[in-house]
């Protein structure tokens, strides 16, 4: 079989493997780069575990001799990205109906590190500095954490679990928990599942776009390829491999990850209101012998928040009427902006964590360096009658600030957290100005599915400011300290199709985890055995 030729379920995936992996061969450059040993990483990294049910079991170590013990018990059990790589195979030739594949990983905090004697720095200022409940603020996170991420130090790790039916998750889940009975305790578990469609609570359609790993990933017609380390610590495209005057990671770092879980709570009907409120901004006949029917309108306004309709179509190819011709995976995907000016908004979702191509404002390589593995996965019911018919009766402010049972479990996999979750984070959807299209900052906007309002709220009062352009302000604050403010004035034109930027997705917490390599998880229980 040929890379060319599209067996059904691969087909349709954004993450494939290179054609050799899936003839049983080890990936080899002929370059002589060195790759990733498959046979030791974990298989959620990079190929993701193939799921339709998610267990995320968060755990504290309570004996560590013993945990040391039963993790060499529990190790056989973790999932390699070879195994990953020949399940997905198996799921392509006898279609994943059938199939009930269970796969399991384990990642661990760096209180949970610091708990079994590992006091190393690993080479991330994120993971090292202790967990992402320091870095709330900085994250741009208003809303209270699930008390698992509250920072006391008790989460140690998650065991992951993935299966193709939800009673297997959950009794496999359970037999991992028996190997750990003595040695942990459940701090909280969260229970995922694939909707129908691979959508995500909103209704999008997810995971149409994923990074190429350079030989070992079969890349699609516009698909970022980029180098292994980007994902996979110890290899080119990691940034402590390739910078040579840093501090070189611990030896056991190798073929590992950093991952970062976020549970993100969805509000479905709010948003649902937001787009039924404001969709008639999008104008009838949006360009000559365009004509958009009302129906149509709307779907391009939702479209525009995240820069996809739902179906997966993308703007930057379709940008009034969606086409189903570029669902097609030769096509989904085969885009960068370039020649899209206007077509899909600047703040879109899509574009505003993965602008594609800011060249010549912003090097290829520092996108390419921002790059993560999305593996996550909705949590929560679908919503019932019921809850649509209380929901009328709410307030505005209500409807708003409702706690919504919910969304995503959001999970991602790279090599450095500054480049990659924290970047996308608070360079990209956070800040109003990314992305750059210029040397002079203009103000594009939070991102409208994971941005958030600002914290601080400006100053209003009477300036002399009488035209568009650069200003200094010097302002004084409750104490009596001067700041500086500098930044472009802009007149604000209210217009009758001007609306107010809502959000939708609430964080409630997540943390940093390393993903060790299998054979470090071995040497770790190994360890205990020798006591
Ligand atoms: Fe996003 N959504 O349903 O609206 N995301 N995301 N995301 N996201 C993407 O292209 C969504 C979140 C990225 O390469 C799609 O695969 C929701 C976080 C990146 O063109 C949809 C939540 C971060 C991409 C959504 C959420 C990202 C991406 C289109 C939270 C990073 C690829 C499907 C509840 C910090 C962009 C696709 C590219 C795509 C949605 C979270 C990043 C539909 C609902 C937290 C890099």
């Amino acid at each position: 079989m040929s890379d060319t030729q599209k067996p059904r379920f691969l087909h349709r995936r954004a993450i494939v493997p290179r054609q050799s992996l899936l003839l049983g061969e080890h990936p080899k450059e002929a370059d002589g780069t060195p790759l990733p040993d498959l046979n030791n990483v974990q298989g959620d990294v990079y190929f993701m575990f193939p799921k339709r049910w998610q267990r995320f079991l968060f755990f504290k170590i309570t004996n560590v001799t013993q945990f040391q013990k039963d993790l060499d018990t529990y190790a056989p059990k973790i999932t390699s990205s070879a195994q990953t790589v020949k399940d997905l195979d198996e799921i392509d030739k006898k279609g994943g109906a059938t199939l009930d594949i269970v796969s399991s990983g384990i990642a661990f905090t760096k209180a949970g590190l610091k708990t079994i004697g590992i006091k190393n720095k690993l080479g991330d200022a994120h993971f090292d500095q202790g967990s992402l409940f320091n870095e709330k603020k900085k994250l741009g996170d208003q809303g209270q954490y699930d008390s698992v991420f509250d920072g006391d130090g008790n989460n140690h790790g998650v065991i992951l679990l993935t299966a193709g039916k939800k009673d297997t998750c959950k009794t496999k889940m359970d037999e991992i928990q028996t190997i750990f009975k003595n040695s942990i305790n459940v701090v909280t578990t969260y229970e995922g599942r694939v909707r129908t469609g691979d959508g995500e609570h909103f209704g999008w359609r997810d995971g149409i776009s994923q990074p190429a790993l350079k030989g070992i990933g079969h890349s699609k017609p516009g698909q970022r390829i980029v180098k292994p380390g980007v994902v996979i610590l110890g290899y080119p495209g990691d940034p402590v491999y390739d910078n040579k005057d840093a501090v070189a990671r611990p030896e056991f770092t190798k073929n590992g990850s950093f991952m970062v879980f976020r549970k993100l709570e969805q509000n479905v009907l709010f948003l649902e209101d937001y787009v039924n409120k404001n969709w008639h901004s999008i104008p009838a006949e949006p360009k000559k012998n365009i004509k958009l029917t009302d129906e149509q309108r709307k779907k391009l306004f939702a479209a525009q928040m995240v820069g996809r309709f739902k179906s997966g179509v993308p703007l930057a190819l379709c940008p009034y009427i969606e086409d189903s011709d570029f669902l097609d995976p030769e096509k989904i995907n085969n885009f960068d902006y370039t020649e899209s000016e206007g077509r899909c908004p600047f703040a879109a979702h899509v574009r505003k964590t993965a602008p594609r191509n800011l060249l010549p404002v912003v090097g290829k390589e520092y996108l390419d360096a921002s790059v993560i593995v999305r593996a996550g996965i909705p949590y929560g019911d679908e919503i019932s009658k019921q809850e649509r018919d209380d929901w009328k009766k709410l307030t505005n402010d209500q409807k708003e600030n409702a706690v919504c049972h919910r969304g995503l479990l959001f999970a991602c996999y790279q090599s450095s957290i500054d480049n990659g979750f924290f970047r996308q984070t608070t360079g990209f959807a956070n800040n109003d100005f990314f992305p750059l299209t210029g040397l002079v900052p203009q103000k594009i906007g939070q991102d409208p599915i994971i941005g958030g309002p600002k914290p601080v709220t400006g100053t209003t009062g009477t300036t002399d400011i009488s035209q568009d352009g650069e200003v200094t302000l010097n302002l004084v604050n409750k104490n009596g300290e001067k700041y500086e403010v500098a930044g472009v004035a802009k007149k604000v034109v209210q217009s009758a199709t001007s609306f107010d930027q809502k959000f939708f997705v609430t964080s409630r917490g997540g943390d940093y985890y390393f993903v060790p390599s299998i054979s470090t998880v071995k040497s770790w229980g190994a360890a205990a055995q020798s006591k």
